[in-house]
């Protein structure tokens, strides 16, 4: 199995990138370890403090966004970081190359229930001309992406990565301390009869949203004429995980459940670095307005609505909002 530098070098990616790269992931090998060890040391449990999303922190999210941030920080690579646990973006070597986004800990309410949990991070390049306490750094596109991805700390901890040239897995060996590739260019099935979303929220979805998932539940019986199964992790990275792995659509569509915040996932740290990895293995990630990486950020802790995995069945349900 080959290390994953050989594989960085393959694709021709610039030795700095290859450099934040490996501080990046020398930052999830530290959080892999933490997260094994948590009920030892006295980091299961919320603190009583509430991050900018007014969402209540659990021990680990503050441990893991702490340790991210420092790492990144004192590493010299990075003009700047934006976290979704952090107020506003914070300031690094102010002629550091790149800029990076970062949800330390993916999937929080599965912390204390010993269930899938991830790193997701994302890379831009520092826009020379502006001061590197400036979050509007951080307004780019998805598409302005140069790398990816999430570390998953499941059975086996797995980073599952892009730098533009497809969607590879790798597992972390323990034995040796890095990230070996199991998986090159892997490819999203264009159909599937799997779909991810949080049912208990159905009152609350758009027409055309109970129109396409009633037409999924009422399988053979109704117009898909198939049968499809419905599976929820509560953390997106295990979600997309599965949907990367053996096809599916995952969808946090908009709602009205709370009418200040029509949407639930955050663009920066999490639609846009997905996004990307779904495309690259051949799917979609649309909202029902657009690609979701054409998206030009108006603030850093935007939230969207996702709508992505297996190509057919993510064009099906756009046609039910036309
Ligand atoms: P947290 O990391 O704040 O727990 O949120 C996880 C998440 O943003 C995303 O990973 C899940 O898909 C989604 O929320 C789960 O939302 P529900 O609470 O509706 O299950």
């Amino acid at each position: 199995m080959q290390r994953l530098s050989l594989t960085l070098r393959q694709d021709n990616v610039p030795l700095d990138l290859i450099s934040l790269i490996k501080t990046i992931l020398a930052a999830t090998k530290e959080i892999s370890f933490r997260v094994s060890q948590a009920h030892m040391s006295g980091l299961m449990g919320s603190t009583l403090d509430e991050n900018i999303q007014g969402e209540i922190q659990k021990k680990l999210d503050v441990v893991a966004n702490e340790l991210f941030k420092d790492i990144l920080l004192e590493s010299g690579f990075v003009k700047a970081i934006s976290s979704e646990e952090e107020d506003t973006s914070v300031a690094g070597n102010a002629v550091g190359k790149y800029i990076v986004s970062f949800d330390p800990l993916d999937g929080s309410s599965n912390i204390d229930i010993n269930s899938l949990i991830g790193t997701i991070f994302s890379i831009h390049e520092a826009p020379e001309h502006m001061d590197a306490n400036n979050p509007d750094m951080f307004k780019q596109s998805g598409d302005k992406q140069v790398c990816l991805g999430y570390v998953l700390y499941g059975p086996a901890t797995m980073l599952v990565m892009t730098t533009g040239s497809g969607t590879h897995f790798y597992v972390l060996d323990r034995t040796h301390g890095g990230y070996l590739l199991v998986h090159r260019n892997v490819k999203i099935p264009e159909d599937t009869q799997e779909f991810a979303i949080n049912m208990s929220n159905q009152r609350f979805w758009q027409e055309p949203m109970q129109n396409y998932i009633g037409d999924l539940i009422a399988g053979e019986a109704g117009v898909r004429d198939k049968n499809f199964n419905m599976r929820w992790i509560a953390a997106m990275v295990g979600d997309i995980h599965r949907v990367l792995s053996r096809g599916g659509i995952f969808t946090y569509p908009t709602d009205s459940k709370n009418p200040n915040q029509p949407h639930k996932l955050r663009l920066m740290y999490e639609a846009n670095p997905m996004s990307f990895l779904i495309e690259q293995a051949g799917g979609l990630a649309m909202t029902t307005t657009g690609r979701i990486m054409d998206i030009e950020p108006t603030s850093i802790h935007q939230r969207v609505e996702v709508i992505m995995g297996s190509k057919n069945e993510v064009e099906t349900c756009l046609s039910y909002f036309k």
